[in-house]
């Protein structure tokens, strides 16, 4: 060995090197989401690239997010980012074991992308860019310490005793390298921990929100068929899907939060949370839905709302004549652009804080969020708001709109086969197909089934809870040993009929009719 080799060495192992860099990396960025539980609650380095990711993807990318992983694509997010950043930690390991101290630099420099991107998001703190800060800095120093271990020179073994080449005890920075990427992983739960055990989110559980002023009407009897395999007319919380662009979902304690509405107003409001709640507060069934949903998805789902309307809210404001939009911005960024005659007319569009007779669960909103009748929910639904700006479509534009959705998104008419359920044998006789049909604020008037290219016939409409909500059907049917092609359609309110012309939810929602092959067996 010679002088030279402490720097460049080209005796380090590949693999070892490789080792070094994800040990180092997975600490620092264990210990960077440590500081951002502490310091920058949604700041941490794994949320603020992460969400810039979800802002910057191109829509095909979330239309194909969401057709692969359904509500897990933010789960598949991060475990994409995860290997990624793996695999580039492993490269600065290399690289610094060949070309220090590149190595350092480029962990760094990911420390400093991060931090950049932290401080740019809309919900960024003073503190923002102190996690990704700390899990570049940590994660070079510690990857400087691993592969200088694996250097001759390191000065735990006496350098008079070198015996030439062999690198100090490998065992050892098995050991350190190992216990780096531990340290960084428990760092890491306990980050996640520390944020289940938020002051907010333990605000949201002691939360008692007021009894309504004006209470929903009962689901009428006939409303729930209760077969099973059939959604049920009002989704239970935990099963009611979840589509946003929120990496970690934003934690706010209620006494931090307030709603400005502003823009094109006479009179610029702002509420607190205890102003809101003293609100009389109504309750109502509406059934929301995502404009990504395909023919037969389930990214829609039917609650009791409980919340004030949006319309009162405005009168307090007074919009001035020319506005004719409303763009809601959440705590995080996203916004959504509604036009002004949809919060204002009898319909109930409220600004709700109450789900199914709870508050509202974090990930749908807490502690308030908008829920419209009849529009999907791209471009009225927004969760964790905190801003109604009045303006007008031709000055200002929505998350989704920048994103090649369309700017306006009425709810279009949709039914869906529930039973018989994919991919389930039938026996022959008598079974029951069901669904649910949809086109909130019109309402449907009929559904119709059709059996392997014969007639329409009639489903019989169980009772519809209104025209805000979806509405069960079924239909018996005998069924003979075979395979067998099963579709059906609806009609609204209105009369129009439900179109088969297939379209794919962008830019403004899917059509088609949604059909099902079945085998029944003897
Ligand atoms: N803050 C915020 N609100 C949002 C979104 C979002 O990405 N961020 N997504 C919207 C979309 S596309 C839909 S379909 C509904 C879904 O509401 P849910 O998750 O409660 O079902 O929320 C809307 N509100
Ligand atoms: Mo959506």
């Amino acid at each position: 060995m010679n002088v030279t080799s402490s720097r460049g060495d080209r005796g380090i192992p590949a693999p070892l090197a490789w080792a070094a860099g994800m040990g180092a990396v997975v600490f620092g960025a264990g210990l960077g989401e440590l500081t951002g539980a502490v310091f920058a609650p949604s700041s941490g380095p794994f949320a603020a690239v992460g969400g810039a990711l979800i802002d910057l993807a191109p829509s095909w990318a979330k239309d194909t997010a969401i057709a692969l992983f359904g509500t897990a694509d933010k789960l598949a997010l991060l475990v994409g980012m995860a290997i990624v950043v793996l695999l580039l930690a492993g490269f600065a390991g290399w690289l610094e074991a060949r070309r220090p101290p590149w190595g350092r630099v480029t962990v760094v420099a990911f420390g400093a992308v991060g931090a950049v991107t932290a401080v740019t998001r809309a919900d960024a703190g003073p503190l923002a860019w102190l996690p990704s800060a700390v899990a570049g800095v940590t994660g070079a120093i510690v990857l400087w310490w691993l592969i200088r271990m694996l250097r001759p020179a390191f000065p735990t073994t006496s350098r008079s005793a070198t015996g030439a080449g062999a690198p100090p005890s490998r065992r050892t920075f098995l050991v350190w390298t190992g216990a780096a990427a531990a340290g960084g992983v428990l760092a890491a739960l306990a980050a996640s921990a520390m944020r289940t055990g938020s002051n907010a989110l333990n605000a949201i559980r002691s939360v008692v929100l007021p009894s309504p002023a004006v209470a929903a009407p009962a689901v009428p009897a006939g409303a729930e068929l209760g077969l099973p395999g059939l959604a049920r007319v009002v989704t239970p919380n935990e099963r009611f899907y979840r589509i946003d662009t929120a990496l970690i979902v934003p934690a706010i304690d209620p006494a931090d939060w307030s709603l400005r509405i502003h823009g094109m107003v006479e009179r610029e409001v702002t509420l607190t949370w205890d102003e809101v709640l003293a609100l009389p507060l109504e309750e109502g069934y509406t059934t929301l839905a995502c404009v990504s949903n395909e023919v037969g998805g389930s990214l829609i789902g039917n609650a009791l709302w409980l919340g004030y309307p949006v319309r009162e809210l405005l009168a307090r404001a007074r919009p001035t004549s020319e506005a004719d939009m409303v763009l809601s911005r959440s705590i995080d960024g996203f916004t959504a652009s509604t036009p002004l005659e949809v919060l204002t007319d009898d319909r109930a569009a409220i600004l709700a804080v109450g789900m199914n007779g709870e508050p509202l669960p974090a990930e749908h909103g807490f502690p308030a969020r908008l829920v419209v009748p009849g529009l999907y929910g791209y471009v009225s639904a927004t969760k964790w708001v905190t801003e109604l700006e009045v303006t007008r479509f031709d000055r200002a534009r929505a998350y989704w709109t920048d994103r090649g959705w369309s700017e306006r998104g009425p709810i279009k008419l949709q039914s869906r086969i529930d039973v018989p359920r994919r991919g389930q044998g039938l026996k022959a006789g008598e079974v029951v197909i069901a669904g649910v049909a949809w086109q909130q604020h019109v309402g449907v008037a009929a559904v119709e089934v059709q059996i392997d290219e014969g007639p329409w016939q009639p489903a019989e409409l169980a009772t519809a809870i209104s025209d805000d909500t979806w509405v069960q059907w079924s239909v018996p049917w005998t069924a003979d040993v075979g395979d067998h092609l099963i579709r059906c359609r609806a009609t609204s309110a209105t009369g129009e009929v439900q179109t088969p012309d297939r379209a794919r939810p962008a830019p403004d929602g899917a059509t088609g009719w949604h059909e099902r092959f079945v085998s029944v067996f003897a």
